[in-house]
C-alpha cells in the first residue's frame, strides 16, 4: 500500500491498524517554535473519540498520545514529530465470523481484490480509527494557523439522515452536544431518531460542514494545485465520504450567473457562493466546505454477499459500530481543512518569500 503520506511541505504520514498494537503518524516539515502539548492534542482527540455518547461506537479507547520526537521544552524544533497512540480496547473476536466474508458496501471486498490479503479485524487500515491521527496532526496545523495568521476553523453537523440541523445556527451550541449540532432545538429530535435507528440495527448518512475564517487571499496553486481541488481530495479521503461541496457546490447547478457571482464592493464581497476560492486561489473570504457521509456498512441486519471463495453467504456484522459515522466526523473535516491550509500557507511562503 502506497500513499500513506498527505501534503507537499507539511507532510503527514500515518500508520497502523484498528486492531493492531498502535496507530501513529510522523509529521515532517513542521515549522519550529509552535507551542503544543499532548494535552492540547488530546482535547481535539476527545471530540472525535468513540464512546462519547450512546449514539456512537461504544469502543472505549484511551486515545492517549505519546509525542516521541520533534518537541523540546514544549515547542516544535523543526525536526520530524512522531506521535503514537496505543490501541487499548480492540476486540478482534467480533470479526471472526466475517474473516472470509465481504460486508457489502465495505472496503473488505476491494482490499481483498487488490492485495489478496486483508486484516479483517475491525477493517484493519480501512477503519475510521485511522482518522485519529489526522486529528492529531490537524491539532498541530490548527495551532500554527491560529498563531501565525489568526485562522480559525469550525465544523458542524448540517444534516443527519432526513433532519436538517443548520437552519438556525447557534455557534455556541456546537460543542455543547455530542452531535456537533448548531441548533439546540434539534438535539432532542436527533436523539430520538438515533435511538430508533440503533434499535432497528440500521445506519444512516450525514452532512458535515465547516468554515475557515481569516484565511488570507492568495493561497492555492491555480492550475493543478488549486486550493479547492486539494480540499476536495483531502475531504474525499475521509472514510465514508461520498461527496464534497465547496461554497454553493451542487446548488450552483440551478443558480444563474447573476445570483452566483459574489459582487465586490469597497466594504467587501456581497455574498460567498464561491466558498472563498476563485480560480483555485483563496479570495480572503471564509472557506466553506461540506461533506456527505454515507451510512456505515457494518450492520447486524443480515444481508446477501459472497465469501472469498465465491460462495453466496448471509453476512451479519458484530462489534461496536457507529450507526451514523457523520456524528463523529466534524473534528475530522476540521482537521483535513487545517492540514490543506497549513500545507498551502507553507507553499505560498516558499514561492513568494518572506512576508508572504
Ligand atoms: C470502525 C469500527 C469500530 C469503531 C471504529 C471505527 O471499531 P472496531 O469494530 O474495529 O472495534 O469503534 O472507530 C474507532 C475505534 C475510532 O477510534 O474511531 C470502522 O469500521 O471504521
Amino acid at each position: 500500500m502506497s500513499d500513506n503520506t498527505f501534503g507537499r511541505l507539511f507532510r503527514v504520514t500515518t500508520f497502523g491498524e484498528s486492531h493492531g498494537p498502535a496507530i501513529g503518524c510522523v509529521v515532517d516539515g513542521c515549522p519550529p517554535g509552535i507551542e503544543i502539548t499532548a494535552a492540547e492534542i488530546e482535547t481535539e482527540l476527545r471530540r472525535r473519540a468513540t464512546g462519547r455518547s450512546r449514539h456512537t461506537s461504544q469502543r472505549k479507547e484511551k486515545d492517549e498520545v505519546q509525542l516521541l520526537s520533534g518537541l523540546f521544552e514544549g515547542r516544535t524544533t523543526g525536526t520530524p514529530i512522531a506521535m503514537v497512540i496505543y490501541n487499548t480496547d480492540a476486540r478482534p473476536r467480533d470479526y471472526t465470523e466475517i474473516a472470509r466474508q465481504f460486508r457489502p458496501g465495505h472496503a473488505d471486498y476491494t482490499y481483498w481484490k487488490k492485495y489478496g490479503i486483508r486484516d479483517y479485524r475491525g477493517g484493519g487500515r480501512a477503519s475510521a480509527r485511522e482518522t485519529t491521527m489526522r486529528v492529531a496532526a490537524g491539532a498541530l496545523a490548527r495551532k500554527y494557523l491560529a498563531q501565525a495568521h489568526g485562522i480559525t476553523i469550525q465544523g458542524w453537523l448540517a444534516q443527519l439522515g432526513p433532519i436538517r440541523t443548520d437552519e438556525n445556527m447557534d455557534w455556541e451550541a456546537i460543542e455543547q452536544n455530542p452531535f456537533f449540532c448548531p441548533d439546540p432545538g434539534r438535539v432532542p429530535e436527533l436523539e430520538a431518531y438515533m435511538d430508533r435507528l440503533r434499535k432497528s440495527g440500521d445506519s444512516v448518512g450525514a452532512r458535515v460542514s465547516a468554515v475557515a475564517r481569516s484565511v488570507p487571499a492568495g493561497l492555492g496553486e491555480p492550475v493543478y494545485g488549486k486550493l479547492d481541488a486539494e480540499l476536495a481530495g483531502a475531504l474525499m479521503s475521509i472514510n465514508a465520504a461520498k461527496g464534497v461541496e465547496i461554497g454553493a457546490g451542487f446548488e450552483s447547478v440551478v443558480q444563474l450567473g447573476t445570483e452566483h457571482r459574489d459582487e465586490l464592493t469597497r466594504e467587501g464581497f456581497l455574498s460567498n457562493h464561491a466558498g472563498g476560492v476563485l480560480g483555485g486561489i483563496s479570495s480572503g473570504q471564509d472557506i466553506r466546505v461540506s461533506v456527505a457521509f454515507k451510512p456505515a456498512s457494518s450492520l447486524r441486519l443480515p444481508c446477501r454477499s459472497l465469501d472469498v471463495d465465491g460462495n453466496e453467504v448471509e453476512v451479519v456484522t458484530k462489534g461496536r459500530h457507529d450507526p451514523c459515522v457523520g456524528i463523529r466526523a466534524t473534528p475530522i473535516v476540521e482537521a483535513m481543512l487545517a492540514l490543506v491550509l497549513m500545507d498551502h500557507v507553507l507553499r505560498h511562503r516558499a514561492q513568494m518569500g518572506e512576508g508572504a
